[in-house]
């Protein structure tokens, strides 16, 4: 049998090796078979890899070209397509990621017309099925990319043009059925040009109403071939519009809700989307979770000194803690996964920064699984906020939160109380226990 061609031939499987590790190749915190919560650390993070910004992204900015050195861009076409699907495997296993995530045109390049594109991904598609069946990783999803070519200069279900939104409904047909035939667990919709640039040019009411008559297409396509995987939009407020109609968790359900299609989505929540929309990324995965809508997430993190979507590996072990408390008062996260939407620096152009940047961001969320864990264990914060709110446990909160009450009554209430006695949030205390918990896990 021909030997596989080695694409990270300096890096060997990647192990759980323990704190006191200096093996840069190997787990300081992320040990899959650790049972925390009942579950491995492999069950609950579901860790991800993202197609694009591994195997397909070059490092171009808007002020250079590409500086990443891929020993897989030594070909071009279908054969890049297909060796990027080998470089991936041999990644996904080397790291032992249960998941990857992919758009239609990071796996296969598209054709001259629609018909040659399909015939390009059934190749690749055939193939990575081949390879999935011998491998452990599996697809956490899938979607279509309706952002990058100019046909979607003005969006795509909500494009001006009716020729725009068929090619973009054809592009999401054909995304379910390699969704079913590759087992996808979810299939995400990231509206990436579904906004607007200006209420000048645009009609907004016919733009949310054919976004809406788009998702249905979707759905009913989706019952009638019998894909199972759990619909997703992921919400961003902007970039690359101005204005994006699905701006974050809130305005997302506000939509789902006026379009009956509630029952059928839930959410990929991504950190930096959180950030832009000026949340934090707990506060997006809180919004989700009290409404049940949390499916997924795109873990990675911003940077409040750029301001944009930088896409970055998460390493900050503060917002991986807030997260995963989340993620684990979710009960986890079902179907979905840590998918790593993220990308190495510019500068961190060398092959082996791809396994760099996906430690550093399993041993991340490792630690936050932990520690958060530790938390709810001991109850530290469910135990305050119980104490916050205590008062709607008894007389009149109690009447107020059972609906036994009107404004006469509670103004007879009022009219009879004395100074209003309140006490401390205590932030900062809550602060610093949060970091102590952090600092006694990271140390054991
Ligand atoms: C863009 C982004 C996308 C989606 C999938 O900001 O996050 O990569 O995750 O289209
Ligand atoms: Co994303």
């Amino acid at each position: 049998m021909a030997t596989k061609t080695q694409y990270f031939q300096n890096v060997n499987q990647i192990k759980y090796e323990g704190p006191k590790s200096t093996n840069p190749f190997a787990f300081k915190y992320y040990n899959p078979e650790e049972v925390v919560a009942g579950k491995t650390m492999e069950e609950l993070l579901r860790f991800s890899v993202a197609y694009w910004h591994t195997f397909t992204m070059d490092g171009t900015d808007p002020f250079g070209i590409g500086t990443m050195l891929r020993p897989w861009d030594k070909f071009s076409g279908m054969d890049l397509a297909k060796a990027r699907v080998e470089a991936a495997f041999e990644l996904f296993e080397k790291l032992n990621v249960p998941f990857f995530c992919f758009h239609d045109v990071d796996i296969a390049p598209e054709g001259n017309t629609l018909s040659e594109t399909y015939k390009n991904l059934d190749e690749i598609v055939a193939m990575i099925k081949e390879y999935m069946a011998t491998s452990k990783t599996k697809l956490l999803w899938n979607t279509a990319n309706m952002f990058s070519h100019p046909r979607f200069v003005h969006g795509a279900a909500t494009s001006v043009n009716a020729d725009v939104f068929a090619y973009a409904a054809a592009k999401v047909k054909k995304g379910l059925e390699i969704g079913k035939e590759l087992g996808a667990e979810n299939y995400v919709f990231w509206g990436g040009r579904e906004g607007y640039e200006t209420l000048l040019n645009t009609d907004m009411k016919l733009e949310l109403d054919n976004l809406g008559r788009f998702f249905h297409l979707a759905v009913d396509y989706a019952k009638e071939i019998g894909f199972n995987g759990q619909f997703l939009i992921e919400p961003k407020p902007k970039e690359p519009t101005k204005h994006q109609y699905d701006f974050d968790v809130a305005t997302g359900m506000a939509f789902l809700q006026n379009y009956g299609l509630k029952d059928y989505f839930k959410f990929n929540i991504e950190a930096n989307h959180a950030t832009l929309a000026g949340h934090t990324f707990e506060h997006e995965l809180r919004t989700a979770r009290i409404n049940g809508m949390l499916g997924s997430v795109d873990a990675n993190q911003g940077d409040p000194l750029l301001g944009w979507d930088t896409d970055e590996f998460p390493t900050d072990l503060y917002s991986t803690t807030l997260a995963m408390y989340e993620i684990l008062q979710n009960g986890g996260l079902g179907k979905g996964g840590l998918n790593f939407d993220a990308k190495v620096r510019r500068g961190s152009f060398e092959p082996e920064d791809l396994f760099h940047a996906h430690i550093a961001g399993m041993d991340s969320f490792a630690v936050g699984l932990k520690v958060a864990q530790k938390l709810i264990e001991d109850r530290v914060i469910e135990d305050f906020v119980e104490e916050r709110y205590s008062s709607f446990t008894h007389g009149i909160g109690k009447d107020i939160v059972e609906g036994k009450t009107n404004l006469q009554q509670l103004e007879e209430y009022a009219l009879q109380l004395g100074e209003i006695k309140n006490r401390s949030g205590r932030t900062e205390r809550l602060k610093s226990i949060i970091n102590q918990y952090l600092l006694t896990v990271v140390s054991e």
